[in-house]
């Protein structure tokens, strides 16, 4: 199942027909980027009412200090002053958050939230922009206005009311600046609890986990100068032409330098193709397009780490005859674990590899010589890896694969995870974490006067029962939108609406406000393109991307209410009504978000001068260890991992589904019903599945399905009246849409190794609808 081409010039992509693949299957009519996307965007412009302010906006994405961060994802910025490093996707992004649509208190007496509770997740975010704080009334069924004020009030006193501080949970979804994320985390922690789920444990909790592990710190260690200069890239499980379109850029400059790049991913994703890059305006003019891709592999769901271990077999068959095969001198200076390692790679058979990823022997030998003739690799990878029971052991994989060749701490080479919401990889940093360590505890004890509690708090995965058998009591959600994110919606449902109070921090209107407590406030904040005043004058915060690069973000638009708050003040607002005594001077902060930095300085590694720091050109880069080839680890070493392979070959008759995002959508919020790239059309109730597989079933082309799923504890659950879509992708296979899925994820199955709910891979039944009722037919 691989299409390849070493001929830099070819114009086609040789992507199928392969033998998993469908013969009769084109659906890239459209190169990635380029025309298509700008006539997309601007019809999106105009539908959101901002055809001439969105552009100028746009002009002012993503430059060195002067504009604000693309509130998208979190792909690095362009370092050599690119004047429009945005993409179609930052763009509706950006466009999403200015309309000029409005939920005032007219919008709420009007509708009563039972009435609500019948509209798509489309129609309550299109209402537009949220501008005053709102609280629930029972008696009415309806949000009303309430003043900030009492909102801290109530937010406060429910705080204060609790018997124990861990009857709080306090979410975070990745979009919060690192100063309001800061202050997040210690109004958390001098309550008294860790309890700080975010979008992240669902996400990259298995990559941060896994380096941590090898490599004794969490991140990735290369940048994009690195991505510049590599031999080869292997690109796992990402969907970059939706996800990460700037990564198309990277892509493409890479093809036309003659670096190898090699996709792995069950479906053949739009970057497997070509792209029109978008800044490169004779490209555009001459419809010009570049490849991006010199050879797709298409495994099976779950089966990367069979082909990242046949990869490593045979480096390691390679060195018996080419003692240039491995980096002998990196291995025996800087890993431990190698020699284990090694007989584990002898044990696995080639049979066992070729079986559990569903790849032949061949193509796995074609990735090998890809890798091993390049002297520097960078792996990077996104959800398509981390959504799995073994996420934790695939990323973990993927270094002892870089390890061998010395792929790491020099330029072009070392592992690069993408990182999803533009700011997820700051929470982190700036102290949401459930799990934080002793030594950030010590410092934030020592620079904040506080004395924060040591035990682990609660993820996301554990929040949702603990909300439910009232143990949880108080919900924060700073952003997202928790009630169609997490899985098992039904579960998740009946956990929120069980606390005594939920808040939502929100921009826009969404199930999670629906979807609530006994109490509910809807604390409607700034966006991150909106100028922020504050006492001291216009305030800036400050983000990381997927690269460790930290630069500030700049707001410049009039904010879309008079009302509105940003959320450091939020947060600041809900800490002084809920700790009256707290000794953290929260007012001050505020004034003046230099005075937050200013602390963060001292408690957070590598933040030493930060105010200065991150005022340079393109901000500073946080120093990883790992690239200086210091680690943290027990042993002082990089470690090699050596774990057998698991078992994902689904059982007879049942399918193993992955959940993902269309082109149109972010997260839980949805554009529109299409997914252009896959050339779908207003329809998201869809289950992408082979051909052949579809006719065992005797499943008609866009003919219903049910589709049941079966978690580890036998339980089942079921979406009724899916059109089944045959696509290219391997047999044994099945796709569709987050986060309808969700209704489909048991809540109990995560991984035992990272936390992680297990949505890249279900397992399912699929049935012809029609068949299903005339089986029922006495
Ligand atoms: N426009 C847009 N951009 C986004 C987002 C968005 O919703 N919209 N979300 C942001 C967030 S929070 C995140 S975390 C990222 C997510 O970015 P992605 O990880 O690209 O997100 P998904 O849509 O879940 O796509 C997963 C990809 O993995 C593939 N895949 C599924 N199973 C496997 C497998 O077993 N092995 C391999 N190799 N591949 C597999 C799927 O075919 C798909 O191409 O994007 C961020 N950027
Ligand atoms: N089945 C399945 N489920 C998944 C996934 C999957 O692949 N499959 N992916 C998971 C992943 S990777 C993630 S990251 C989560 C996403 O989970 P979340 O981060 O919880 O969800 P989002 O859809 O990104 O949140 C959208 C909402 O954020 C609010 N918002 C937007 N901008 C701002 C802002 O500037 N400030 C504030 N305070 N609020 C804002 C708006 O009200 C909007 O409705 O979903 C997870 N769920
Ligand atoms: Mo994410």
């Amino acid at each position: 199942m691989s299409a390849d081409s070493d001929d830099p010039k070819g114009l086609e992509p040789e992507l199928g027909p392969t033998p998993a693949g469908d013969p009769e299957f084109r659906p890239y009519r459209h190169p990635a980027a380029g025309w298509g996307a700008a006539r997309s965007v601007g019809r999106f412009l105009v539908r959101e009412g901002a055809p001439v302010e969105g552009p100028r906006a746009i002009m002012r994405m993503n430059h060195e200090n002067s504009g604000f961060d693309c509130p998208g994802c979190a792909w690095p910025d362009d370092t050599k002053g690119l004047h429009l490093d945005i993409c179609e996707n930052g763009i509706k992004h950006v466009t999403w958050e200015m309309t000029r649509k409005r939920v005032g208190r007219e919008f709420f007496a009007a509708h009563s939230v039972t009435e609500l509770s019948g509209w798509s997740d489309y129609d309550l975010e299109n209402q537009g922009r949220l501008t005053e704080p709102m609280v629930y009334d029972p008696g009415s069924d309806r949000y009303v206005p309430i003043s900030w004020k009492d909102a801290f009030e109530v937010v406060g006193g429910a705080l204060r009311g609790l018997d124990d501080p861990g009857q709080a949970a306090f979410y975070t979804s990745g979009r919060l600046g690192n100063e309001a994320t800061f202050l997040y985390q210690l109004m958390a922690r001098e309550l008294g609890t860790n309890n700080l789920p975010d979008c992240s444990n669902m996400c990259h909790e298995a990559s941060g986990r896994a380096l941590h592990a090898s490599l004794g710190t969490g991140k990735g260690t290369v940048d994009l100068k690195d991505w510049e200069s590599a031999d080869a890239l292997f690109i796992l499980g990402v969907n970059a032409a939706s996800n990460a379109p700037r990564m198309l850029t990277a892509l493409a400059e890479a093809y036309r330098r003659g670096a190898r790049i090699v996709h792995v991913n069950p479906m053949v994703e739009a970057a497997a193709t070509r792209t029109i890059v978008p800044h490169d305006f004779v490209d555009m003019a001459l419809f010009r397009t570049t490849r991006t891709s010199t050879l797709n592999l298409q495994p099976r769901i779950g089966g990367d780490m069979a082909l990242l271990r046949g990869m490593a077999k045979a480096v390691l068959e390679q060195s018996a005859t080419d003692p240039k095969a491995l980096d002998r001198e990196f291995i025996d200076r800087h890993t431990t674990g190698f020699e284990e390692y090694r007989a584990l790679c002898e044990a696995t058979s080639w049979e066992e590899i070729e079986n559990q990823s569903g790849l032949t022997r061949a193509d796995v030998l074609k990735a090998a010589r890809v890798y091993g003739e390049a002297d520097r690799s960078i792996v990077s990878w996104c959800l398509g890896l981390t959504q799995h029971e073994h996420g934790v052991d695939t990323v973990r994989e993927i270094v002892n694969l870089l390890l061998l060749r010395g792929n790491l701490g020099r330029e072009g080479a070392g592992p690069s995870p993408v990182r999803g919401h533009s700011n997820v990889q700051g929470n982190r940093t700036c102290g949401i974490d459930h799990r934080p360590s002793d030594e950030f505890l010590d410092r934030l004890a020592e620079v904040c006067g506080i004395d924060p509690p040591r035990e682990h708090g609660l993820d996301t995965v554990r929040t949702i029962p603990a909300m439910h058998s009232g143990e949880v009591k108080v919900f924060v959600g700073m952003g997202g939108n928790f009630a169609l994110a997490a899985p098992d919606t039904p579960y998740t449902y009946a956990a929120l609406r069980s606390c005594d109070l939920t808040v939502q921090v929100s921009t826009k209107l969404n199930r999670s406000h629906i979807v609530h407590g006994r109490r509910a406030l809807i604390l409607p904040c700034l966006g991150r393109t909106e100028k922020d005043h504050q006492r001291k004058g216009v305030q800036s915060t400050s983000v990381e991307d997927s690269m460790s690069m930290v630069h500030l973000s700049i707001g410049m638009k009039r904010p879309a209410s008079s009302h509105l708050l940003s959320e450091p003040a939020i947060v600041a607002g809900m800490a002084r009504a809920a700790l009256p005594d707290s000794a953290t001077p929260w007012e001050w902060y505020i004034e003046d978000y230099d005075r937050i930095r200013d602390t963060m300085a001292k408690v957070l590694d590598g933040f030493e001068d930060f105010n200065r720091r991150v005022r340079l050109p393109l901000g500073f880069r946080i120093k990883q260890p790992a690239r200086e080839l210091v680690f943290l680890t027990p042993s002082g070493r990089a470690e090699f991992s050596s774990a057998v392979l698991p078992d994902v070959v689904p059982a007879p008759g049942t399918l193993a589904l992955g959940t993902m995002r269309s082109h149109d959508q972010w997260n839980t919020t949805i554009y529109s019903d299409n997914d252009r790239y896959r050339g779908i059309k207003n329809l998201r109730t869809l289950v992408f599945m082979n051909r052949a597989d579809m006719r065992e079933r005797a499943i008609a082309d866009m003919g219903p399905v049910d589709i049941t799923s079966t978690a580890k504890d036998g339980s089942q659950r079921s979406l009724n009246g899916y059109l089944a879509i045959p696509h290219d992708i391997p047999r044994g296979c099945a796709a569709g849409y987050m986060p309808e899925m969700n209704v489909l994820c048991a809540l109990s199955d995560y991984s035992t190794q990272s936390d992680q709910p297990i949505m890249k891979h279900l397992k399912v039944t699929i049935v012809s609808a029609r068949q299903d009722t005339l089986s029922d037919v006495p």
